[in-house]
């Protein structure tokens, strides 16, 4: 027993955090089990909106460069966790400035107020809250209003727990030692309380228990429900991760170059990019899920009259196939955000036979059911018969997380030109910056060349004696334009032709080997190549902020 100060601000801050902890263990099981929205997410997706467009791409810099220095696995999904991990501690820091704040308040306030004004800091903080979640989440299965309720009430429910904690904080325990004498009047900002560190004890632990039971329970059933779960409610099924009923395209057919004779060193990169290994951008935590009867692709704008088309209707139209290397202009040299699959959609050029055009419209304005939006120039569209809308990947209807159930394809620009998860195509008069754009990006957005080493096959010699040699092999790519040259030099020698494969097709990477006379030692293997307009890459570094990654890609090897 003792008498110390009153608990303040860092006693509010800490409880408050805590009692934050253990609210996201009990949002994240319910969401489980229930598809109530994650606040936490929302609550970042909605800031990765409104914060300028510098803090995002330092944002997104600082992750990326954590991930590839300390090698944290392939860079897309990491990025997806770091950034869920931030929305967590969001709520954390969330949650010791409201405790900060509940505790100087119960100090000035009687203690038969402390419970509603706990209630009061918990809805003060949760309302702003259920406000965003239902602007911005597009994954919860329950109705607006239980949502809207759920958050109001487990936030208050946070602040209750606030005022309870105070309580425990500045209770009296009642010590009697009668040899004693009668302890000395207590200032009056002062109180007898229980053993502080005790009930610390205590409340951390009923906190660990809450959010280990909350979330391990949590990711259990999220690791048994199928990526499309959500919409059993409809009893219509979503394309999960990958389809199980229908087969990959590649798994019964042969690449259209599988004749060429040339073939990749062991170690390259798989020239298809396996479905689960392609990495995916998007601007929200979890990818919008869409419930294929209630979509709609909308045409609106400068059209005659306005449009629908299902998605059986555009899958009716002649179908195109385009082997397509897509890249994120966030992608540093060597980087993992570029990957090469089957494309099949609908031309462009076919599907606006359909849509009556005003004859001022020259852009079409596509947005996306996350809100993402970006312009394609109608004179382009009518120049490049390959700008597709898509709805499927090697042959199986698009993953949720990479666009279900429509996406656009344009060849040689960056993936930040591509909207996918597309709701509406608007005709407009004018180009307008897209959501990156007006963050700060290219506006162009055009694939820079790119060659990269991917293997240095030190395990697979060929020739014997003085004649061995180490084969070397990687990609380039250079948008459409295609690669006419790829070379290769080491420590800083000639630089000598690398012998190149034929490509899938005109938009897809190029796998390209050279065979080093092998030298013991320690070498720097470096790569560069030149497009099929004859641009040779840009060698000068260049970061990927605005427009894409330039310079050259080395590795430093021991034979
Ligand atoms: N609707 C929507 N489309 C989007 C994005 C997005 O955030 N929302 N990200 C773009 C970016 S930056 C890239 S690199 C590609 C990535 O596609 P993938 O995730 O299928 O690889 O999608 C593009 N299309
Ligand atoms: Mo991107």
């Amino acid at each position: 027993m003792g008498k110390q100060p009153k608990p303040g601000l860092r006693w509010g801050a800490l409880i408050g955090a805590l009692l934050a902890l253990a609210l996201t263990a009990l949002l994240y099981l319910a969401a489980q089990i229930i598809g109530t929205p994650f606040a936490p997410f929302d609550m970042f997706d909605w800031a990765s909106r409104v914060l300028p467009g510098d803090i995002i791409r330092f944002g997104i810099r600082t992750i990326v460069t954590l991930i590839t220095t300390f090698q944290l696995g392939e860079t897309s999904s990491a990025a997806k966790i770091a950034e869920q991990v931030l929305a967590v501690i969001g709520l954390l820091v969330t949650g010791a400035v409201a405790g900060g704040v509940g505790f100087n308040l119960f100090q000035m306030a009687r203690p038969s107020r402390w419970r509603l004004l706990g209630l009061l800091v918990g809805l003060a903080v949760g309302a702003p809250v259920m406000f965003i979640s239902a602007a911005v989440n597009l994954v919860a299965t329950t109705s607006t209003l239980f949502s809207r309720f759920w958050i109001l009430a487990t936030f208050g429910g946070w602040g209750v727990a606030l005022a309870w904690a105070y309580e425990r904080l500045t209770a009296p325990e009642v010590a009697i030692v009668p040899s004693m004498p009668p302890a000395p009047p207590i200032p009056e900002d002062h109180v007898l309380v229980m053993d502080r560190r005790r009930f610390l004890v205590t409340l951390g632990g009923a906190t660990a228990v809450v959010t280990v039971v909350g979330a391990g329970l949590g990711a259990l059933i999220a690791s048994g429900k199928p990526a499309a779960a959500v919409s059993a409610s409809t009893g219509e099924t979503v394309p999960t991760t990958p389809l199980t009923t229908a087969q990959a395209w590649s798994e019964t057919n042969a690449l259209p170059n599988a004749d060429d004779p040339l073939l990749p060193v062991p170690g390259t990169r798989p020239e298809l990019t396996p479905l689960t290994n392609h990495y995916r951008i998007d601007i929200n935590l979890l990818p919008p899920s869409i419930r294929e009867s209630e979509w709609r692709l909308q045409w609106q704008g400068l059209v005659d009259t306005p449009l629908e088309m299902t998605l059986a209707q555009i899958r009716a139209y002649p179908a195109v196939d385009e082997f397509v290397t897509l890249a994120c202009i966030s992608n540093g040299v060597g980087g993992d955000l570029i990957g090469t699959q089957r494309w099949t959609g609908v031309s462009l050029q076919t599907l606006l036979k359909d849509v009556p055009l005003k004859a001022d419209a020259t852009y079409l304005k596509i947005s996306s059911a996350d809100s993402f939006d970006e312009y394609v120039s109608l004179d382009l569209i009518r120049k490049d018969e390959r700008i597709m809308l898509a709805y499927a990947w090697d042959g199986l209807p698009l993953e949720v997380k990479h666009g279900f159930p429509l996406r656009i394809y344009i060849p040689n620009h960056y993936g930040m030109k591509q909207p996918k998860w597309i709701s509406t195509i608007e005709a407009v008069a004018a180009w307008d910056e897209g959501y990156w754009v007006r963050r700060g990006w290219d506006e162009a957005a055009l694939m820079r060349a790119t060659s990269v080493i991917d293997t240095v096959a030190i395990d697979n010699l060929t020739g014997e004696g003085d004649q061995k040699r180490v084969p070397v092999g990687g990609i380039a790519h250079a948008g459409d334009r295609g690669i006419s040259k790829v070379e290769v030099r080491v420590d800083e020698g000639e630089w000598v032709e690398a012998d190149l494969r034929r490509p899938m097709s005109q938009t897809t990477w190029v796998l390209w080997r050279y065979e080093w006379p092998f030298e013991a030692g320690d070498h720097l293997f470096e790569v560069r190549c030149v497009d099929g307009n004859g641009t040779p890459q840009i060698e000068r570094v260049a970061d990927v902020a605005p427009s894409g990654a330039t310079g050259i890609h080395r590795v430093q090897v021991t034979l």
